[in-house]
């Protein structure tokens, strides 16, 4: 780049982003206490909610058993999303948006290397507007990703998303995936609605040793926010939409019973903004065997998780020596335990963990380097100071290239957390905070960060052009803008067509394997018979509810003060920069 072409860039930035800044704050200040933007819950079909016509007796604490969600194994899968009211409370249904009219939806698990189609049909009401799925941890083509703004699905109409499960030249990684809508602006009212369910990848070259079938067991753990009504109204909140009460797979406070020999369990958290810090009351480890992105290289004992929105943790617990002890499934972060955990069996265990599981695929070495930065200007979310554009792309790397990627937070906004999740391809960790990264976190696509972090990330580009998202997995930081979008080019970079690059590719891009043709998915106007429904309406949000944010991001105001000084201070750079440029 030109010293020119350098200054009238600086000076394109720098002049807007002052004026920017210094509107944003005034806006902010004005704005500042009178709460957030409110997206509330469209009110749906006709009358009344349908609670229970005979409630149902309080179980008591963990006196509900724990429930698993049924499993689809087609290889051409329909499920409809609809409205249904679901006993989660005793007393009155709640009314969910869900996928065939359960919550969680139904696991979907697929051998790799072979072809999967998923027909989605949206049943919901039309105010729900077009809906979108996202296959989270699958390389997906872009069309079949579950775009936030392209292949909708709009009201009565199917989509049909193609999965090859292949990917560089082999099937993929095994891996505890899962799927939830992903539309724009509205991703946390509608996961929060019930729209997510758990997708696993079997791999046949992943230890066939670890504890499978009825001692593999998903844990969807999640919070809600309950109404006097059993409803849980969502009221959009940039901090984060959290709730008080736990869930685990749909259920609260259940129990499990279990023999006294090892369980898998593949723990999800799908809270919009909730972290947990897992622990098992009895003092116990865990054995955590993998991340989102499939097996560790090795096993790693760990006494304490954090889990952040949309993380897995893949965890061998052994109950041997047990046998007739209750223990819990605790989040330390709360103090609330999750699941009552009941030895009650007394159980032969042919299961064993390897010494070593998988090693990691080879990227290569990085040939560009990126860097993120996730943080709040004037109380919007953003990414390098710029909110989701959905037609701005903010990277172009190459097909077949391998990059790094420095992603870091800021320590100025709050002291938020974020959850960093990348599509298309699994990421491997370089460094955290300048150390080595952890054992566990070797191999992951979502990240959890704290205040001031700086994580170092390198991933290959491999089988698809197009454009992916990537963005906080705090839903609302995400529906807040703090989502960005990279563009998959051809070796020949030719970048005009969507938008400006603002990193340019250094170095050649080693010869890359052709694109793999994935059928474009396919939307159909027949709609699928809704089947058996309870009719269901949710409650319209009849004025904003704070709702508490014990888990989530944490974001006092901050004063005034540091505000108005900041705004005039950018205000006030961009116009001396701007005047120093025009000058040369
Ligand atoms: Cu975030």
């Amino acid at each position: 780049m030109s010293v020119v072409t350098l200054r009238a860039r600086i000076r394109d930035v720098l002049l807007p982003l002052g004026v920017a800044l210094g509107l944003a704050g005034a806006v902010w200040l004005w704005g500042a206490g009178s709460g957030d933007r409110v997206v509330p819950v469209t009110p749906v079909g006709a009358g009344t909610a349908a609670p229970s016509p005979t409630p149902t007796p309080p179980p008591g604490p963990f006196g509900t058993p724990l429930s698993i969600p049924p499993v689809i194994t087609s290889a051409d899968a329909s499920i409809s999303m609809e409205e249904a009211c679901v006993q989660i409370l005793p007393g009155p249904c709640t009314n969910l948006w869900t996928y065939d009219g359960i919550f969680p939806g139904p696991t979907i698990r697929r051998p790799t290397g072979q072809a999967t189609s998923v027909t989605f049909t949206n049943n919901l009401p039309v105010a729900a507007g077009e809906m979108t799925v996202h296959h989270h941890g699958n390389h997906s083509s872009p069309e079949n990703d579950g775009q936030p703004h392209h292949h909708l699905i709009p009201a009565g109409q199917s989509l049909t998303y193609s999965y090859e499960h292949m990917e560089n030249g082999g099937p993929e990684r095994g891996a505890t995936q899962w799927y939830h809508d992903h539309r724009m602006d509205v991703t946390g009212r509608n996961v929060w609605n019930g729209l997510a369910g758990m997708y696993i990848l079997d791999d046949p070259a992943d230890a066939a040793t670890l504890p499978s079938g009825a001692f593999e067991v998903p844990l969807i753990v999640m919070d809600r926010q309950f109404d006097a009504n059993n409803q849980i109204p969502y009221t959009f909140s940039s901090n984060g939409v959290t709730g008080t009460t736990q869930l685990v797979n749909g259920v609260y406070q259940p129990f499990l019973e279990v023999g006294d020999r090892k369980y898998r369990f593949r723990i999800l958290d799908a809270s919009n903004a909730r972290v947990y810090d897992l622990s098992l009351s009895n003092g116990s480890s865990f054995t955590q065997v993998g991340t989102e992105s499939g097996l560790l290289p090795a096993p790693v004992n760990r006494t304490q998780m954090l889990i952040s929105p949309s993380e897995r943790l893949d965890v061998v617990i052994d109950f041997a020596g047990l046998l007739g002890q209750t223990l819990y499934l605790r989040d330390e972060r709360s103090g609330i335990n999750l699941v009552e955990i009941r030895v009650t069996q007394d159980l032969l265990d042919d299961s064993t963990v390897p010494t070593t599981l998988r090693s990691l695929p080879d990227l290569g070495e990085p040939i560009v380097t990126r860097t993120f930065t996730f943080s709040r200007v004037f109380g919007k979310w953003v990414i390098n100071n710029k909110s989701f554009n959905p037609d701005r792309v903010d990277a172009f790397p190459v097909l077949g290239s391998t990059e790094k990627w420095i992603l870091q937070t800021s320590t100025l906004d709050g002291g938020a957390l974020h959850a960093i999740h990348i599509h298309d391809v699994d990421q491997q960790c370089l460094s955290r905070n300048g150390a080595p990264c952890p054992a566990y976190e070797v191999n992951k696509e979502a990240w959890l960060m704290q205040p001031g972090d700086v994580l170092e990330i390198k991933l290959k580009f491999s089988d698809h052009l197009g454009a992916y998202m990537f963005h906080c997995h705090f839903l609302e930081h995400e529906d807040d803008g703090m989502m960005s979008q990279f563009e998959v080019l051809g070796p020949t970079p030719s970048p005009a067509a969507t938008g400006t690059p603002t990193a340019t590719p250094a170095g050649t891009a080693s010869p890359s394997p052709a694109p793999t043709p994935t059928p474009e998915p396919t939307l159909s106007a027949t709609q699928t018979p809704a089947g058996t429904v309870v009719p269901a309406t949710l409650t319209p949000t009849a004025a904003p509810v704070s709702l508490p944010n014990t888990g989530g991001a944490s974001y006092p105001q901050a004063t005034v003060g540091i505000a108005l000084a900041l705004a005039v201070s950018a205000l006030a750079a961009g116009v001396a920069a701007s005047v120093v440029l025009a000058r040369r």
